[in-house]
């Protein structure tokens, strides 16, 4: 059985090797994505077993993605290959500064049809962690509900669970549908990891202990508030709060990714029994060392170079 189970929808980048719009870049190169696959690569690379639920088509896209994950020793045993929808995919841009844009083909995807039937209870009975994102919440009325359904079964049999909101404006029809649906998934979550700006968007609050007070006190346990460089600050049910300063890189080449990485850290770290402001920096480390490539998930560390870079950058 697994130690941490996760849900969502994989796709295929495309990478973009110049800067420039779609029209002016010449050459992609393929990846695969999608926030709960980058972090099941970063769990499992750290040696720690990752069961994956999604839908992936019938078609070339799917076959890709599927022996890239089993290349990541991830276990793909409750995916549903369906013969109906094609497997999403999406661009991103090529940035100097800043957060790269992204477009995305997947609506009506493969995954968007996850329907809670496809979820075997099975799966969850000697799991440690579920993690959940927004993102899958987003695509669909059915992919919400499996979500729920996810949650539902990991209390049932004492899983912990996390969630990251993981933002994504354009896959919601309004920000209020957004913000009330994602903290509904969040309330009497064991993590809750909003990044800091989207924290202000899902609570109105303007300060990082506003944040972390209004998931508190809707029954959340632990709540860690990611603020890129400047690493991550957490706050407790139990009254434990700290602030967990970030790594600096020389070269930051592409951002997408950071979250999920600083997720894999946080959760690897609690599986391992780390003091929570441990698994919070190994969180940071992790999410230095993605945006210094531009795939959404190969600079996710084996434990090696992890623990070299944390040494080295100490
Ligand atoms: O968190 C990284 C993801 O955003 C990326 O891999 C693609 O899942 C994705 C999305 O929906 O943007």
């Amino acid at each position: 059985m697994e130690n941490i189970i996760t849900l969502g929808e994989p796709m295929v980048v495309w990478i973009p090797q110049q800067t420039g719009n779609f029209g002016e870049v010449e050459t992609f190169q393929k990846g695969v994505a999608g926030a709960e696959l980058n972090v099941a690569v970063g769990v499992s690379r750290l040696g720690h077993r990752i069961g994956y639920i999604s839908r992936l088509g019938k078609d070339v896209f799917g076959t890709y993605i599927l022996e890239r994950l089993k290349a990541e020793k991830i276990d793909t045993s409750a995916i549903i290959m369906d013969g109906e929808h094609l497997t999403g995919s999406y661009f991103k841009t090529k940035v100097t500064e800043g957060n790269p844009e992204v477009f995305y083909l997947r609506k009506n995807s493969a995954a968007s049809f996850l329907a809670e039937e496809d979820l075997q209870e099975k799966f969850f009975r000697e799991g440690k962690i579920l993690h959940l994102t927004g993102i899958a919440a987003a695509i669909s009325e059915n992919c919400l509900n499996a979500c729920k359904k996810a949650k539902m079964l990991a209390k049932k049999h004492g899983m912990k669970v996390s969630f990251d909101p993981n933002i994504r404006p354009s896959l919601w029809k309004s920000m209020e549908e957004m913000q009330r649906v994602l903290n509904e998934l969040a309330a009497d979550c064991d993590y809750v990891l909003p990044g800091i700006e989207e924290g202000k968007i899902l609570t109105g609050e303007d300060t990082w202990e506003g944040i972390a007070d209004f998931y508190l006190k809707m029954g959340v346990k632990n709540v860690i508030i990611k603020d890129g460089s400047s690493g991550a600050v957490y706050k407790c049910a139990d009254g434990r709060s700290g602030v967990v300063k970030g790594f600096h890189v020389a070269q930051v080449v592409d951002t997408v990714g950071a979250g999920d990485a600083f997720a894999a850290g946080v959760l690897t770290g609690i599986l391992e029994n780390l003091p929570l402001s441990e698994a919070v920096r190994r969180g940071n480390a992790m999410g230095a060392m993605m945006v210094t490539e531009p795939g959404d998930n190969e600079a996710m560390p084996q434990r090696e170079s992890l623990e070299k870079f944390m040494k080295e950058n100490a």
